[in-house]
């Protein structure tokens, strides 16, 4: 892509100051997006730094998703606490680390409820391979007072949502309805630029993603929409859902981790994972499933439930769902 100079001179405070101004929709949006862009910063430095600055390894604990707790995890999720709790325009989060939904505010500017995932890919952090925090945006209901059941609201409700790839550059990508843009962490200038202005799905599928390493453990369609994929494919797979999921969303691709029968809702957040980045996959023209619904039309009836996930460009997803529905 060859990026204009008014497109790289567009920042993130620049693009949000136009983009929706004046669109009651969005009040306050900027500021929770800003608060994530502060928050990804922080992180960027920690991950750099990791090894350095003595945030790898393990906390000891186990979250309540019954997975380890690396100390960067910690970091990071006490980091988006923080600064989401500042911007003054959020009511409540829901966090992948955290058993309870953390109640901030209940004034009438607190209009957001965000749910997210810290550090997506976090086992991938000592061996210095990409990770990312994710995070899905829904406006507060008006006058509704905020308490555990404000977060289980289906993803179709979203207004927003955001995610940031630490790789060998940091990349935020935010989308609203019928836009997805991508800004890139300039390290002197310590500002996001525009550099993946409307971002859409390439026509083109070029990769599958799926850990190859279940195969043995799945149903005999989900085998043979796998296999279907083997053929047609090339196989990416990073294990980051994160660095997965945006190089497809770059380069075209289909992303899944299936349900098998010892596990059928698979190892995916519904809430903090499938939500979000259904939202960006669709505003991009690109479509997610479980394999039997549409993600964002899911009524959650848990904050930390998993749900199966196939996610990309709209005519492979649909075709891999019917093998899987129909095999
Ligand atoms: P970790 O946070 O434990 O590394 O898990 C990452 C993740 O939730 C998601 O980012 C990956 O796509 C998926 O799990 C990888 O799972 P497998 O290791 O089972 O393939």
């Amino acid at each position: 892509m060859t990026l204009t100079d008014s497109a790289r001179s567009e920042t993130l405070s620049t693009y949000m100051s136009t983009a929706w101004s004046g669109d009651a929709r969005y009040d306050g949006l900027d500021a929770v997006i800003a608060a994530i862009a502060e928050g990804a910063q922080q992180i960027q430095q920690k991950v750099q730094a990791a090894t350095l600055a003595g945030v790898i390894g393990t906390t000891g604990e186990t979250n309540v998703q019954g997975e380890i707790v690396q100390l960067l995890d910690t970091a990071a999720s006490d980091t988006f606490v923080d600064v989401l709790s500042g911007s003054g325009r959020v009511a409540a989060i829901g966090c992948e680390e955290i058993e309870d939904t953390v109640v901030v505010g209940d004034g009438s500017r607190h209009r957001y409820i965000v749910q997210m995932d810290p550090l997506d890919g976090s086992s991938n952090i000592d061996v210095a391979v990409s990770i990312g925090s994710i995070f899905g945006i829904w406006s507060r209901r008006p006058g509704e007072p905020v308490s555990d059941a404000s977060l289980l609201r289906p993803g179709k409700e979203q207004v927003a949502a955001a995610y940031v790839v630490y790789g060998s550059s940091a990349v935020l990508v935010m989308a609203i309805e019928n836009s997805v843009q991508g800004f890139t962490l300039d390290p002197t200038s310590r500002q996001f630029a525009l550099t993946h202005p409307d971002l859409r799905l390439p026509d083109k599928c070029s990769y599958y993603s799926a850990n190859e390493g279940n195969f043995k453990k799945l149903d005999g369609p989900t085998r043979k929409a796998i296999t279907t994929l083997r053929d047609t494919y090339s196989l990416r797979y990073v294990g980051s859902l994160v660095a997965d999921f945006h190089r497809n969303l770059l380069k075209g691709g289909i992303f899944l981790y299936p349900g098998d029968p010892g596990s059928p809702d698979g190892k995916l957040r519904l809430m903090y994972e499938a939500n979000p980045l259904a939202f960006v996959v669709e505003q991009a023209g690109g479509a997610a499933s479980s394999g039997a619904r549409r993600i964002l039309d899911i009524q959650p009836e848990a904050l930390h439930q998993r749900t199966p996930l196939i996610i990309g460009n709209k005519d492979v997803v649909d075709r891999t769902v019917s093998i899987i529905g129909n095999g």
